[in-house]
Order: structure tokens, then C-alpha cells, then sequence
């Protein structure tokens, strides 16, 4: 079964319209869902992308002209509920796909404000999308962009969702415990917990697809053409490890590496994302339904990628170093890591595993664009573990 008409929630970021142009491209008809909202956190924060990314009606215009392919825009903002269900009933979609949120752990712990306007955004946000869905899309499939951060890092092997439980010589199926790392990754947690619910409540369909951290910039549909480039960030807000290491090679920056290095986390090809979007939307999860792929298709120490990324860099005539930074984050830098991700695989997902090539290939995009890199958004700001106001002000008094 394959839902013909897609809502794209998020379509404007980065995984969004990646996987906007890979479902117009296979012949869905899309609509993106998106208030533009991250251009803003971009602005209000000095941050951009290391490529230029065209306005998003430029975007689609561009994919119009080079496809006849339309891909619809509806400037929705998820949290506002009425413009929802104006679009929701509209476009009475098969399937919804749900990138639209903040996405990064640092946003969300600068301070309590922008805490709450994360968890505002993005718990709302989701709120609203079961309630849409149930009030106007009862038979849609959810696909909800949920993440591996969910989970921590236990000392236990990492299931898809769910662990089988005994306990006092009971058994039960239960949702696998959750320890997320930062306030941005426990909305996430939040997310899982309404949409699992509303699946037992109201017979809603859904896939909650736990990613990794995301890497790489081009995907077939974005290649060759500078108007539909996505965005690549390397900043210490929105910028993920690989392609922060990526772009800090190209410059001969010292490789930021926070604390020992020793943790380890899931990744994914941005062109792995885009098919197991379409994976899970052709293979969907059956009425009352919830389901977690686990979304990666390697782990990586920090560490070892950073030892990577500088061998490679020299290869391209980029000699640089490894520095170990302290930690900014709060995490554990030492620990076991394990997690299963044999969902995808069973439906038909053949990885792409990180190639030498694709690290070089993002060495080169940084060191084309090298005249727009910021290197005062190199370092991390953000602290996991900032003094609150109040403890603050009475050490400043005191001194
Ligand atoms: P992004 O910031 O590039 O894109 C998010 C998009 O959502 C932006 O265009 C933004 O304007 C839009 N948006 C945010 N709030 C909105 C709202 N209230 N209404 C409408 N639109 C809204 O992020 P991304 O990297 O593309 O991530 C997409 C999703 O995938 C997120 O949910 C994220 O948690 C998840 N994810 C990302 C990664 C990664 O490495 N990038 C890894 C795992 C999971
Ligand atoms: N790290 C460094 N140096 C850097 C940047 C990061 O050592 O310069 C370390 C961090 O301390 C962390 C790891 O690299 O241990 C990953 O950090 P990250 O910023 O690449 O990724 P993270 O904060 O986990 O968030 C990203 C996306 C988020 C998604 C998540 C998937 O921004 O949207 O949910 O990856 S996961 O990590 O599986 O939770």
C-alpha cells in the first residue's frame, strides 16, 4: 500500500527537503507544512548554513522547472491548531511525515527560555498533529522523526522500542526505557509517549522512527543544482559532529572533540534517510499500530571519527589535529553501546556506510565555501551544567 499524497511537516530543514524532492521525485504528491521557523533561530542566533539555501518558494520553483513536478508549500506553523486542520483537511493526505520541530540538544539548554520554547514547539506541535489526525485523518499513517538520543546510552543492548520485561514471574512487552541527554531529546521522549498513546486510544497508525545523528549534504534530487541545495551545519547550536568535523578540517581547526571522545553514538547517510522515510511509508504500520525503526546504519565513537576525518583531511593536503575539548555537555564519555536496527534492513534498506569519499566529498564542500565559515561559531557556548541566575548573581555580589 502507498499513500499518494504526502504532508511533509518541516519540509523547509534539512532532512525535510531532502526527503520532500525523494518522494515528488517517486511520484508522490507532497505538501510541505513548514513556518520557516529554523531561517528564524538561524538569524536570531548569527548562525547559516555553509551553503547557501534558496528561499523556499525559489526551491520548489526550481524543482517545478526542472521536474514539472509541483510540490506544494502551505506556511503552517504546527503549534497554531485551526491552519493545521485547515491544511490537514485539504490536503487529505495518506500519510503525514513529522520533521517539524527544534532539533538540537544545545538550543535547548542555553537557558530555561529557550528550554520552554523547545518544549512549546515541539510538544505542541506533536500534540496538535494526533489531534489533526484524529479529528480529520483517522486512516493517515504518522511517520514521526523521533531519535536514538531517547534512549541514552544504558548498559544494556539498545532494542527497536520496546523490551520484553519479567518481572516477579511476570512478562509484558514494555516501552525500553528512556534516558535522554537534553531537554530538547526528552520532548522526543514526550512525542513517543503521545503518539504510542494515542495508537492504543484511538486506533491511530504511526512509525516513530528513532534517527541518528544525520551526515552528508547532498542526495540524488539536490545534486547539480545550486537552488536546491540543502543546508550543511557546522555551527556549535545546529552543527552535528561529523559535519562539524567536516568543516573544521577544511579550515585547519583543531577538532573539537568534547571531553574524552569515548562516546559513542548512531549515524545515518542523509541519502539512507530519505529511503527509509519512503521505506516506512510503503510498508506502513497497520490500524492502532506503533511501531519504532530504529533509524541508523553504523556507531561511531566521537573519538574515532574525529581520527578519521583528520586522516582523511591530510590526504587532501589538510594536515590538522585533535583537540579535547571539556566537555560542555553532560554525558557519559566511557560506555557500552549496542543498539539493534533490524527493522529497516527486513524491509529492504541496503546501507550506506560511511565512505572515505563521502568524508572527503564534505571537506571539499566546506573548503568551497570556505569564505562563508564562521569560526566564531566553531567553539561550543552552550553548557549543560550553567550556573543558574539566582547562584550567579550571589557569586558576582559576593566577589
Ligand atoms: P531542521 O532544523 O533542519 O528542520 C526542521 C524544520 O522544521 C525547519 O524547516 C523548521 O522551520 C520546521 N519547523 C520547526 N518547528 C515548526 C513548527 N512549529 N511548525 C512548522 N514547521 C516547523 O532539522 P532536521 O535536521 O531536518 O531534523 C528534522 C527532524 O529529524 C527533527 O524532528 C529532528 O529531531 C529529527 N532528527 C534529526 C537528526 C539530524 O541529525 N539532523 C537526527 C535525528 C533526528
Ligand atoms: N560532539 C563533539 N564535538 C562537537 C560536537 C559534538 O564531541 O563539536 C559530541 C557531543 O558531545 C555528543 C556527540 O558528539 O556526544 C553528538 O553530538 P551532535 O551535536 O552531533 O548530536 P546530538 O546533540 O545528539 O543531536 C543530533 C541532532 C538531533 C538528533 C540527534 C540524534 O541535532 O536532532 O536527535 O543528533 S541522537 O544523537 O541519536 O540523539
Amino acid at each position: 500500500m502507498r499513500p499518494e499524497r504526502v504532508l511533509i511537516v518541516g519540509g523547509d530543514g534539512y532532512c525535510g527537503w531532502a526527503t520532500a524532492l525523494h518522494l515528488s521525485n517517486a511520484g508522490y504528491e507532497v505538501t510541505i507544512l513548514d513556518n520557516q521557523i529554523r531561517r528564524a533561530w538561524d538569524r536570531e542566533h548569527g548562525l547559516a548554513s555553509l551553503v547557501p539555501i534558496a528561499p523556499l518558494r525559489r526551491r520548489v520553483e526550481a524543482w517545478k522547472r526542472m521536474t514539472g513536478r509541483t510540490i506544494a508549500v502551505e506556511p503552517v506553523d504546527v503549534t497554531e491548531y485551526e491552519p493545521l486542520c485547515r491544511a490537514m483537511r485539504a490536503a487529505e493526505p495518506g500519510a503525514v511525515v513529522h520533521f517539524g520541530q527544534q532539533r538540537s540538544a544545545p538550543f535547548s539548554m542555553i537557558d530555561r527560555e529557550h528550554a520552554v520554547r523547545t518544549h512549546l514547539n515541539n510538544t505542541v506541535g506533536n500534540l496538535n498533529l494526533v489531534w489533526a489526525l484524529h479529528e480529520y485523518a483517522p486512516d493517515a499513517h504518522l511517520v514521526k522523526l523521533g531519535t536514538m538520543g531517547e534512549y541514552g546510552t544504558p548498559n544494556i543492548d539498545v532494542e527497536e522500542g520496546f523490551l520484553t520485561v519479567e518481572h516477579n514471574g511476570r512478562s509484558d512487552r514494555l516501552p525500553f526505557p528512556k534516558q535522554p541527554g537534553s531537554f530538547y531529546h526528552l520532548t522526543k521522549v514526550s512525542d513517543s509517549d503521545q503518539i504510542f498513546f494515542a495508537c492504543r486510544t484511538w486506533g491511530l497508525r504511526a512509525t516513530d522512527l528513532h534517527q541518528g545523528i544525520v551526515y552528508g549534504s547532498h542526495t540524488d534530487e539536490t545534486a547539480g543544482c545550486a537552488t536546491l541545495a540543502n543546508r550543511f551545519d557546522y555551527d556549535h547550536i545546529f552543527g552535528t559532529v561529523l559535519n562539524r568535523f567536516c568543516v573544521q578540517a577544511a579550515l585547519g581547526h583543531p577538532l573539537t572533540v568534547y571531553g574524552l571522545g569515548g562516546q559513542t553514538r548512531s549515524f545515518i547517510d542523509i541519502r539512507d534517510t530519505v529511503r527509509c522515510v519512503r521505506i516506512a511509508l510503503e510498508h506502513p504500520a497497520a490500524q492502532g499500530e506503533y511501531r519504532v525503526f530504529n533509524q541508523f546504519t553504523e556507531t561511531f565513537s566521537v573519538v574515532e571519527l574525529a581520527e578519521r576525518v583528520r586522516a582523511i583531511a591530510d590526504g587532501l593536503g589538510l594536515p590538522g589535529e585533535i583537540a579535547h575539548l571539556a566537555n560542555p555537555r553532560k554525558e557519559r564519555e566511557e560506555h557500552y553501546y549496542n543498539c539493534v536496527n533490524t527493522n529497516l534492513r527486513a524491509l529492504g534498506l541496503e546501507p550506506t556506510l560511511l565512505s572515505d569519499e563521502t568524508i572527503a566529498a564534505s571537506i571539499r564542500l566546506a573548503c568551497e565555501h570556505r569564505e562563508r565559515i564562521d569560526q566564531r561559531l566553531i567553539p561550543p557556548h552552550v553548557q549543560w551544567q550553567s550556573q543558574p541566575a539566582v547562584a550567579a548573581a550571589t557569586q558576582a555580589a559576593a566577589s
